[in-house]
């Protein structure tokens, strides 16, 4: 067990989430920071929350925004933590392209601030910093497949922003001797990821689709080939970072790569569908060949359940990322556990069980819309 302080910034996000429960289940003292909203935003943290009334809490969450200095400052100051994790970030490359300003200030100056503020405090020897980087920093690749030093060429300004805050931190440790560090992490998924990114778009759609309460499901770009791991295997690897006792910067990655049509077909088989693709560019579309099983009730054989909708391609695109882990391997003995199979069929099952409660729900008059973007 361990007294150690931890303070997460985006502790409400997916990474957030898995980060803050394996941090306490290493005894650590937990801090979180949340962002006021209108409504509550803490479903993915809610079943690890304390009342501060309880005794000996080891789970804090304070307001905040990593667009707001003196706040962030308060917050260090009163947590005073051994490790701080900065997930928080706007993180949707899509949503970039329509608030790129926004993007700059929370992804890159929202880790400035962070960084500044423990320098002010005098903190820079005592506090280990973990920078949430990313495999957008390759965009428009350089080198196949992309490692700790290969050259960046950023494709949307959140990667733009996100290149920033990586070599701030990088600065921040050459200039003042600062444990800082990035973690260079390509796309890792869950039952806890956002709707709105692909992978989850894609179960959560098939899963409502294969109970009757959506009918088809528009994807932009089929062809873009991604480097998919599990959320745990990467939030475990991002705590074995503040570990050494030289901060690096490390490829998160499993090295292996499929397309987005791939997933859809894992996700759609998982479901006992099988698909075929037919047709090219924005004609594509994925009709129902065969179902087998018993968890489908309400579709055909027939069916067209996937088709393309240019709204949702990239004013630039980030065709393929594919990792190498290597370094990770060796220096830290890190391997994923967690297939991009198993971890799309975990996916898959968790959203039949929303679909199939919404739909019973549904079946008993219930009024149950379900939010699609
Ligand atoms: P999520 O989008 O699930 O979570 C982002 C978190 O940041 C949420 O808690 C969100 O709060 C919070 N946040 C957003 N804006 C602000 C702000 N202005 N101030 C404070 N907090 C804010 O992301 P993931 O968990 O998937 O990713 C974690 C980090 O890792 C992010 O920085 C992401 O860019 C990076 N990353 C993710 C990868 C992935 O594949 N998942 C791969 C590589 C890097 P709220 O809940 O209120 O929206
Ligand atoms: P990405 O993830 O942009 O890689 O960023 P996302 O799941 O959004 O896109 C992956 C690929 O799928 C293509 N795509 C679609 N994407 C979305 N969201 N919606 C669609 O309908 C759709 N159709 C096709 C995209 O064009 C893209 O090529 C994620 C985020 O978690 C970042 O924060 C993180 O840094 C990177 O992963 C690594």
């Amino acid at each position: 067990m361990t007294n150690r302080v931890a303070l997460i910034t985006g502790v409400t996000g997916q990474d957030g989430s898995y980060l803050a429960e394996l941090l306490l289940e290493k005894g650590y003292e937990v801090h979180g920071i949340k962002r006021r909203s209108s409504s509550f935003n803490t479903e993915r943290v809610d079943h690890i929350y304390q009342d501060r009334h309880e005794q000996d809490p080891k789970f804090f969450l304070h307001y905040g925004d990593l667009t707001d200095t003196s706040n962030l400052t308060r917050i260090l100051k009163e947590v005073c933590p051994d490790e701080v994790y900065n997930l928080g970030a706007q993180s949707h490359v899509a949503v970039s392209f329509e608030s790129p300003e926004y993007t700059a200030d929370v992804d890159a100056m929202g880790t400035l601030r962070l960084l500044e503020a423990i320098r002010f405090l005098g903190l820079e020897k005592k506090t280990k910093f973990y920078q949430a980087s990313t495999s957008e920093l390759y965009g428009l690749v350089q080198e196949i497949p992309q490692k700790e030093t290969t050259p960046f060429h950023p494709r949307s300004p959140y990667a733009v922003a996100k290149m920033y805050a990586y070599w701030i931190t990088v600065n921040y440790r050459e200039a003042y001797g600062m444990y800082a560090c990035n973690g260079i992490l390509f796309n890792h998924e869950s039952p806890r990821r956002g709707e709105t990114f692909v992978t989850r778009k894609i179960t959560r759609a098939l899963a409502n689709i294969s109970q009757g309460l959506e009918q088809c499901l528009y994807l932009g770009n089929m062809d873009a080939l991604r480097d998919w791991g599990h959320a745990k295997d990467y939030v475990r690897m991002q705590w074995m970072m503040l570990q050494q006792d030289i901060a690096e910067d490390f490829v998160i990655a499993t090295g292996k790569q499929i397309s987005v049509r791939e997933f859809v077909r894992l996700s759609a088989k998982e479901l006992g569908i099988e698909l075929e693709f037919s047709g090219e560019g924005e004609q594509e579309v994925a009709t129902v060949a065969k179902i087998t099983g018993d968890k489908v009730t309400a579709l055909n054989v027939g069916d067209v359940i996937v088709r393309v909708d240019p709204r949702y391609y990239r004013p630039a695109e980030v065709e393929t990322l594919l990792g190498d882990p290597t370094k990770a391997k060796e220096k830290l003995g890190w391997v994923p556990e967690i297939t991009v199979e198993e971890m799309c069929a975990e996916m898959v099952n968790s959203d039949l069980d929303i679909a199939k409660r919404h739909a019973l729900l549904k079946a008993h008059g219930h009024d149950v819309s379900i939010a699609v973007e």
